[in-house]
This record gives structure tokens, C-alpha cells and sequence, in this order.
């Protein structure tokens, strides 16, 4: 018996094209995708005939749901080992992708979640489509917008990082080029003409490719997010949660009561690491983030957390009715939060 491979590399005209190939599985992230990823661009990197990355997801519906988080919620708290193995070879793939000295293309054609984000938003281009359906859903599991999310969060206009952080948001097209995730748009049908005019093109840099871009690419219309970006930036700009919920309540607008019940569905312990952790990253360089990112969810998965219960909730009893511990924001404290930045002595991640 042979089974696929569960991530395709190949080089054709330069490019080297990585397939994400796990389309049951909308594509998310295994250990092994991670380790064989980190290997071939190390591989490409200083490879004189590749010119530049393209990463794609295989299937019509995702180009990357994110990281296999219901098998990582499979082990207990007690043997985490597996766990926190994939988020380190994850994140070392990230930085990989960060430094990546050559054009990095992402055809982001379909849903685009955390893992799904760490693979394409810290290379040099992101083309979206409409099928595109961005998310930093991990709020909603007991986790935390990880994969960079604490480089790139911070780093989007005013407040919409702390905003689709804790809100989990989903975004499509306009949206996600106004955050300035997304660097181009094209519809799904020209993904094909484009990547074999990349291949026949010569490319020596990022404006070869932006060249190539300029040919498909389309304006997909005004952004609806542009509307909120005041109330956004008002209400995301508080100090701390408990700010931001009466913040939200204050105001008499449907999307402040849209915004604000999503918030009370979210794991309260993860909202105020999240808070925690966006501010701070603010101030780090990249590896220096995905460390701290590495501190948090080494700590989640090692007790009886939230992200136990939301992966049951979510992803494996599609209930939607997480019992969150603490159970209510106010319950959370400060010393809960701050546990989660503790250094992990000869367990640091290595960059
Ligand atoms: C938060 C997440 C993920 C999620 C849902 C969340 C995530 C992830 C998946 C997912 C979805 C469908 C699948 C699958 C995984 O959902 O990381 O294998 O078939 O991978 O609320 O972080």
C-alpha cells in the first residue's frame, strides 16, 4: 500500500512550488509537512536555479485550515511531548519562511487560518482570491494567534491585529489587503496563467514578480472593514480586557454587539494571554517573538487547559459549547496570565 505524500515539492522554471496535500484535512499542518518544508527551503535558499517559492494548498476548498491541532489535543497534558515538537518544528519553519532570502509567493485561494497564515504572511508576496477566507481562529480553541502572530499582529494598522486576535474575525478579499495580509488580488481562474508566466519569466527579484503580478492581478473594491476601523481602533485601543468588553458595551452600534457577544463565546484566559502577548511582541524582532510564542503554548498544552477543551468542543464534538476554566474573565488572574511567559530554562526554542 502507498500513501500520498502529505507535501509535494517541485521545481519547474525556476520556481519551487510546495503543495500542501492533506486536502481532507483542509491542508493543515502535520509535523512531518513542517520538518520536510524547513529541509527544501533551506535546500532552495542558496539553489542558484530557483529563483523563487511558490506554496499552494491541493483541493478547491483551503489553501491551509492551519495546524493539526486535533491530533495535538489528542495526547494529555501529561505527555505533551508531541506537541510541543510540532510547535517548535513549526516555528522554525516560520522564521525559515521570514528570512527566506528569495521571493516567497503564497496562492492563498481558499480558507487561510492560523498555520495557514504562519506558511504564507511572513514571505514577500500574498496573492488572495475570492475564495479566500482568512481567520486567527484561536481564541476560540483555548490557544493563541501563534505562527509570528506575535511579529505580524502588532504590526497591522491601529488596532486590527489586538481586533482579529481576540475576535478571531474572518476576512475576505478587500479586507484582507487592507490589513495588509494579503498584497494582491486575482481571481481563482487566473491562478494557473500565472504561476507558468512566473515559470517563463525571468525573475532576479521581488519586482520581477510584482511585474508578473501586474498582469492578473484585479482591484477587488472597497473594504468593507474600513467602515469599523474607528470604532475598531477605539475599542481595541483599551488597556485591558475587561476595558475593552465595557468599551464595546458603551457603544449603541450593531457591530459593537456583534463584536462584543463574540468576545463572551472566547476562552477568557486566552483573550488576556493574547492581550499580553500582542503587546509585547510589539517590541520584538521576529525570533525573539516565535520564542515567546514557544513559551506560551509549551505552557498550554502542559496543564489541563483551555485548549483541551475547545479542540472537544470545536473540532471534535462540534458542540461549540466549550466549559472555559476560568470561566469568566474577571475570574482570571494576573499571575494565571503571566505563567504563560515564564522561560523555559533548557526547553527555549532554538532559532
Ligand atoms: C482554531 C484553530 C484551528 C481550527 C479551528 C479553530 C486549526 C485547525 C483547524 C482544522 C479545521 C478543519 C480540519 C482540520 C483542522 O481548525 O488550527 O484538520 O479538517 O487546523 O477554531 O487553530
Amino acid at each position: 500500500m502507498t500513501t500520498e505524500a502529505e507535501i509535494l515539492f517541485e521545481e519547474r522554471g525556476g520556481l519551487g512550488i510546495i503543495t500542501l496535500n492533506r486536502p481532507r484535512a483542509l491542508n493543515s499542518l502535520s509535523t512531518g509537512m513542517c520538518v520536510l518544508m524547513d529541509q527544501e527551503l533551506v535546500k532552495w535558499a542558496t539553489d542558484d536555479a530557483i529563483k523563487a517559492v511558490i506554496i499552494q494548498g491541493a483541493g478547491e476548498k483551503a489553501f491551509c485550515a492551519g495546524g493539526d491541532v486535533k491530533t495535538l489535543a489528542e495526547n494529555s497534558p501529561e505527555d505533551h511531548h508531541k506537541a510541543t515538537e510540532f510547535f517548535a518544528t513549526e516555528y522554525v519553519m516560520n522564521s525559515r519562511i521570514y528570512h527566506f532570502p528569495k521571493p516567497y509567493i503564497a496562492l492563498l485561494d481558499g480558507i487561510t487560518m492560523g498555520g495557514g497564515v504562519g506558511v504564507s504572511v511572513h514571505g514577500s508576496h500574498r496573492i488572495i482570491t475570492e475564495k479566500c477566507l482568512f481567520a486567527m481562529p484561536e481564541s476560540a480553541i483555548g490557544l493563541i494567534p501563534d505562527v509570528g502572530g506575535s511579529y505580524f499582529m502588532p504590526r497591522l494598522p491601529g488596532k486590527l491585529g489586538m481586533y482579529l486576535g481576540l475576535t478571531g474575525a474572518r476576512l475576505k478579499g478587500a479586507d484582507i489587503l487592507y490589513t495588509g495580509i494579503g498584497t494582491s488580488y486575482m481571481t481563482s481562474d487566473k491562478i494557473d496563467g500565472f504561476v507558468t508566466a512566473l515559470a517563463e519569466a525571468d525573475i532576479k527579484s521581488a519586482d520581477d514578480v510584482d511585474r508578473v503580478i501586474s498582469c492578473f492581478a484585479e482591484d477587488p473594491g472597497e473594504a468593507p472593514l474600513d467602515e469599523f476601523r474607528d470604532l475598531i481602533d477605539a475599542a481595541f485601543g483599551e488597556h485591558c480586557l475587561e476595558d475593552i468588553l465595557d468599551h464595546l458595551a458603551a457603544i449603541d452600534h450593531e457591530w459593537a454587539a456583534k463584536t462584543l457577544s463574540k468576545l463572551k463565546k472566547m476562552s477568557p484566559i486566552s483573550m488576556k494571554v493574547i492581550i499580553e502577548q500582542i503587546l509585547q511582541g510589539g517590541a520584538l524582532e521576529f525570533n525573539p517573538a516565535m520564542q515567546m510564542e514557544y513559551r506560551i503554548v509549551s505552557h498550554i498544552v502542559s496543564y489541563q487547559s483551555d485548549f483541551y477543551e475547545g479542540v472537544r468542543a470545536v473540532l471534535i464534538d462540534k458542540d461549540q459549547n466549550p466549559t472555559w476554566n476560568p470561566a469568566t474573565v474577571e475570574a482570571v488572574t494576573d499571575a494565571q496570565v503571566m505563567a504563560h511567559f515564564e522561560n523555559l530554562g533548557d526547553k527555549e526554542l532554538v532559532l
